[in-house]
């Protein structure tokens, strides 16, 4: 099992294909809102550089194995963003179809309305309700810990990574079960918090600091690694790189500034909270993302060559891990 801080072979900085890349999550995030009437693109299109970047470059996995023991494993908490979480399985190989995301919130799909463990592969665990995603990642961590205690780093060694918004860890919960992973030194447990100062219909700011979150984690015992922008790869890489260091024992959180309904006509206001964009607003996005041309739920040739390295870089890992370890 490779050590490094990335799992890809590629390490080039931004290039025009990983925003066409993100820009691919954004398009078919919306899509299935579009598709179900309903839902919440906002989250999405503000974490699809932060999303594109961990699927494509950090996390080990391989989606045609969603069992395998050692994979990484991705919580989702702010499970409203779940047309995120689908798109990115959709591409990173799992067997979430086209099908799947055009039936996006509809009764008994592969596709809820918020995630659930045990209806898509992928899906770690179940969550919408905030902070309890946060909680349950600490459970993972907890787990992971002591089984690499049991059968050493070289069989058991892989992380978790969160991703958490401004509701999530306002939640009492969260704080609660931070204070046990810094007791814990859950060093291989990352929770990047999406910080774009939006709570539904208001300023998170106004009801909650994003500093004092910060301030309170780095008091309980956590890292702290800041990405300026959330929204330029160059800045994401920076402090990701950190991030999956791990460099001193403690659990890290990574507050990434990023913009909700980022490159939509309602980006930076609370309008793209929820709710479906109007026909004229997904023209806008779409043309927006240069993505026009590429008909709904479709992706481009070039992005799905990009994903086709992505997943075999999956299967390699996981069938290194099998040779060296036998199957599980
Ligand atoms: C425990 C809990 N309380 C209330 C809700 C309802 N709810 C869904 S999303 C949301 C706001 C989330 O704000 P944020 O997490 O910053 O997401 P954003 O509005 O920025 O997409 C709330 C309160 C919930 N899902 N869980």
């Amino acid at each position: 099992m490779s050590s490094s801080t990335t799992t890809r072979p590629d390490s080039s900085p931004s290039t025009a294909l990983d925003d066409r890349c993100a820009h691919t999550l954004r398009k078919l995030s919306v899509e299935q809102v579009i598709a179900a009437g309903s839902g919440h693109y906002g989250f999405p299109l503000g974490a699809a550089d932060l999303v594109d970047e961990l699927f494509s470059r950090y996390l080990r996995y391989d989606g045609t194995a969603p069992q395998w023991p050692n994979r990484d494993r991705f919580v989702l908490s702010a499970g409203h963003g779940s047309a995120m979480l689908y798109a990115a399985l959709h591409l990173a190989g799992y067997d979430v179809t086209t099908d799947d995301l055009c039936a996006f919130r509809t009764l008994h799909s592969r596709t809820p309305g918020h995630p659930e463990r045990g209806e898509t592969d992928g899906v770690e665990v179940t969550t919408g309700p905030l902070g309890q995603g946060f909680a349950n990642s600490v459970g993972l961590a907890i787990a992971e810990s002591a089984l690499r205690a049991q059968l050493g780093a070289e069989v058991i060694s892989h992380r978790t990574v969160v991703l958490a918004s401004d509701g999530d860890l306002m939640e009492g919960i969260a704080y609660e079960a931070a204070a046990i992973a810094a007791e814990q030194r859950l060093a291989q447990l990352i929770v990047c918090y999406d910080d774009y100062d939006i709570v539904i219909d208001s300023r998170a700011s106004s009801v909650m600091s994003s500093q004092g979150v910060v301030d309170a984690y780095a008091a309980l015992g956590w890292r702290v690694v800041e990405v300026a922008d959330g929204n330029d790869r160059a800045s994401l890489r920076v402090g990701l790189d950190d991030a999956f260091e791990q460099g001193d024992g403690r659990p890290t959180l990574v507050r990434i500034s990023t913009v909700i309904g980022h490159l939509s006509p309602r980006a930076g206001t609370s309008a793209s909270h929820s709710g479906a964009p109007t026909a004229e607003e997904y023209e806008e996005i779409v043309r927006g993302l240069d993505l026009a041309d590429v008909a709904p739920f479709e992706v481009p040739a070039d992005v799905a060559v990009r994903w086709q390295a992505v997943r075999e870089c999956g299967i390699s890992l996981r069938r290194q891990w099998e040779d060296s370890h036998g199957e599980a």
